[in-house]
């Protein structure tokens, strides 16, 4: 624990009570030694201490930890592991770091479920489980309003008798027993919600059986084979005996989910079930691998998506709320997501509106059965939802299959490509979904730059011009893995034009989801009259660049964009990174002059990632074939050249040492 931290640790923070009141007191728990539990040989691995570390180091700088009543974690007491796990699983994970050598240890992770073990792993499981059990005996003491664990190794996998999906002590489940068995805490009903994208089997199985424990747990499902696999997730598993109905599962058919569908989920189960059930505390298995950018997730809540959720629970149990960190593997994306928590926990600042989406047709069919079975149990839920309401859907044009598990790279969001495209006015919509992409006041930039034309200088597959529009009109090319949602005005361009400008082109990075192995393509942003690119330049709003860019990229924190500030500074220094998009490789704006008085602008990466291409830290690649093809198909449809010279141009390229 650094010294920053230590200043808040026990205190009341004093200067923020003085200066208002009624501010909430939160909790957090960090302590340094839950990174002490990491792989045996360094092998990489998404559930790592850089997790933890992360998430602390963002609320440090952003100042938040002294408005906050930080703690260290302790070691929960085996009296209390030992009401939710066998003596046999406290054994193991007691002795696992102190009693074996390395290659012991291995042998026995081996035996279980996607699980490791190293000489740190007993220290780290007691303390995870430590702190949430402490976190939620303050808040069930009225010490603390609410508070957030930042906590590893997760927990929700772990099963009574053993350790699986990177979880070794069921943490929450731990925590939610204390709660119930210390009977002058006068808690006798817990609400659970897991948010995890991956289903709580653990926690499930736990409190199968039990009326006191509503467990809630939305994730993805993808018919049973996604992580953990099988049928646990399903909603048909709903308790048994007096736990009948206590237990409520979401499970997604895929991948994609956001904001939107997870909002209908709480609005629409979630909430009118808590409501009912009216728990005197809630838990939350805080996982953030449903977050945007999370490798093994494929789900894309923003900060604000977590923010709006969390806001809803806090109607509950007087805002008594722990929160206990499970999954999450998107470093950034993770900081942001907990930071959001955070901020709503204090109360201090109001949520951003945002954008009006709407879930997927999936979801309304996800929400609907839910409610078809959990009705018996809640009668909330029985009424049958207005159609009005459940037409309204995002069209969900490819079902595709999550990124794999093993694939735990976070790369670029990169240019996909083909020419075969599925224009959004071809899809079964309702009538009310096509034109209603609303744009409330947080979207006020909007108009504003609606009224500015710039042209957007592409190089690489937007080129090819029916692919570009993709990201204007929304749709999906052929080999697309998922479609584009286009931009919010879904105008055509205005123009378009051909130039060459002095500058490199080249190939880099190992490969993409969408393209297997193989380089993107990327424009050096320092200049050099030897050199010779062809852009294809599309007249749009300074608006419709924004989402083109929103796409391009992966985008954690909306906050800010490409503002008639950022143009004039363009202007005059050539080259801005917007920071906001600081993920994605394209973030970098380059100015390349004007034509007819309209700046042309393209985004490539920065002056730091070339130098990292030159080093060999980021690999150059020559283009898979498909890509190239449509870099080809690009340059023929704009008559820039004929085959055999763009082959050559692209073959050039590809080669030539940067
Ligand atoms: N082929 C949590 O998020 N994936 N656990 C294993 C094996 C395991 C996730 C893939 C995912 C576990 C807490
Ligand atoms: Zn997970």
């Amino acid at each position: 624990m650094d010294d920053l931290s230590n200043q808040v640790r026990d205190q009341v923070p004093s200067s923020s009570l003085s200066l208002s009141a009624q501010r909430r007191r939160v909790g957090l728990v960090y302590d340094e030694r839950m990174c002490k539990h990491s792989t045996p040989n360094h092998e990489s691995h998404p559930e790592n201490p850089n997790r933890i570390r992360a998430i602390w180091n963002k609320l440090l700088s952003s100042g938040i930890t002294h408005k906050c009543v930080v703690f260290n974690a302790k070691d929960a007491e085996d009296k209390y592991i030992a009401a939710v796990h066998t003596s046999n699983h406290i054994n193991l994970i007691k002795t696992i770091s102190s009693k074996r050598t390395a290659s012991q240890r291995n042998r026995v992770a081996a035996k279980y479920n996607s699980i490791y073990f190293n000489e740190g792993s007993s220290e780290s499981a007691y303390l995870a489980a430590g702190s949430v059990l402490e976190a939620a005996a303050k808040v069930a003491k009225g010490e603390l309003n609410s508070a957030f664990a930042i906590v590893r190794p997760p927990g929700h996998h772990a099963e009574e008798s053993e350790p699986m999906g990177f979880c070794l002590y069921n943490n929450v489940a731990i925590a939610t027993r204390f709660l119930l068995d210390q009977k002058e805490l006068g808690i006798n009903k817990i609400l659970i919600v897991d948010w995890d994208v991956h289903h709580g089997n653990g926690t499930q199985n736990m409190f199968w059986k039990d009326s006191q424990v509503l467990f809630f747990s939305v994730h993805r499902h993808d018919n049973g084979s996604f992580y953990p696999m099988g049928d646990d997730g399903s909603h048909f598993m709903m308790g048994e005996g007096p736990g009948l109905g206590y237990n409520i599962n979401v499970p997604w058919e895929n991948g994609q989910c956001g904001d939107a569908d997870y909002l209908a989920v709480w609005d629409h189960i979630l909430i009118p079930v808590a409501t009912e059930f009216s728990p005197d505390i809630i838990m939350i298995s805080a996982g953030f691998d449903a977050a945007i950018g999370d490798p093994l997730g494929g789900c894309c809540i923003t900060p604000n998506g977590y923010s709006r959720m969390l806001k809803k629970l806090m109607e509950f149990s007087n805002g008594k709320v722990i929160m206990a960190l499970e999954g999450g593997y998107n470093l950034k994306s993770l900081a942001n997501s907990v930071h959001a928590c955070v901020e709503v926990l204090l109360e201090d600042k109001p949520i951003a509106e945002s954008i009006e989406v709407y879930p997927f047709e999936s979801t309304w069919r996800v929400i609907k059965a839910v409610r078809e079975e959990l009705g018996v149990y809640w009668p909330v839920l029985a009424e049958k939802l207005p159609e009005k309401l459940t037409s309204k859907i995002t069209p969900l044009l490819q079902i595709y299959s999550s990124q794999s598990d093993e694939e735990y790279d976070d790369g670029p969001n990169v240019l996909s490509d083909d020419d075969v495209t599925i224009p959004l006015s071809k899809l079964k919509l309702s009538e009310d979904a096509n034109d209603k992409v609303a744009a409330p006041s947080s979207q006020a930039w909007r108009s504003e730059l609606s009224k500015i034309d710039i042209w957007y200088a592409s190089f690489g597959s937007n080129m090819s011009e029916s692919r570009f529009r993709c990201y204007i009109e929304g749709g999906q090319a052929e080999g697309m893995q998922k479609p584009c949602t286009g931009a919010v005005d879904k105008s055509q361009p205005k123009g378009v034009l051909w130039k060459t400008v002095p500058h490199r082109l080249f190939f880099g990075q190992e490969g993409t989801a969408t393209w297997g192995p193989g380089g993107v393509a990327f424009l050096n942003p320092e200049s050099n009259d030897q050199e010779k690119t062809f852009m294809c330049l599309y007249r749009i709003t300074l608006e419709q660049f924004n989402d083109v860019l929103l796409q391009e990229n992966v985008c954690v924190d909306m906050s800010s964009f490409f503002d008639l500030d950022v143009l004039e500074r363009l202007e005059s220094e050539k080259n801005v990174s917007l920071e906001a998009l600081k993920d994605g490789w394209y973030h970098n704006l380059l100015y390349l002059g004007k034509d007819n008085d309209i700046p042309i602008v393209t985004m490539t990466c920065t002056h730091a990632n070339v130098e990292e291409f030159k080093s060999g830290k980021v690999p150059i690649r020559a283009p898979a074939k498909e890509y190239e093809d449509t870099l080809v198909r690009g340059l023929l449809q704009g008559k820039q050249l004929s085959e055999d010279e763009a082959r050559a141009y692209i073959q050039e390229a590809a080669t030539k040492p940067l």
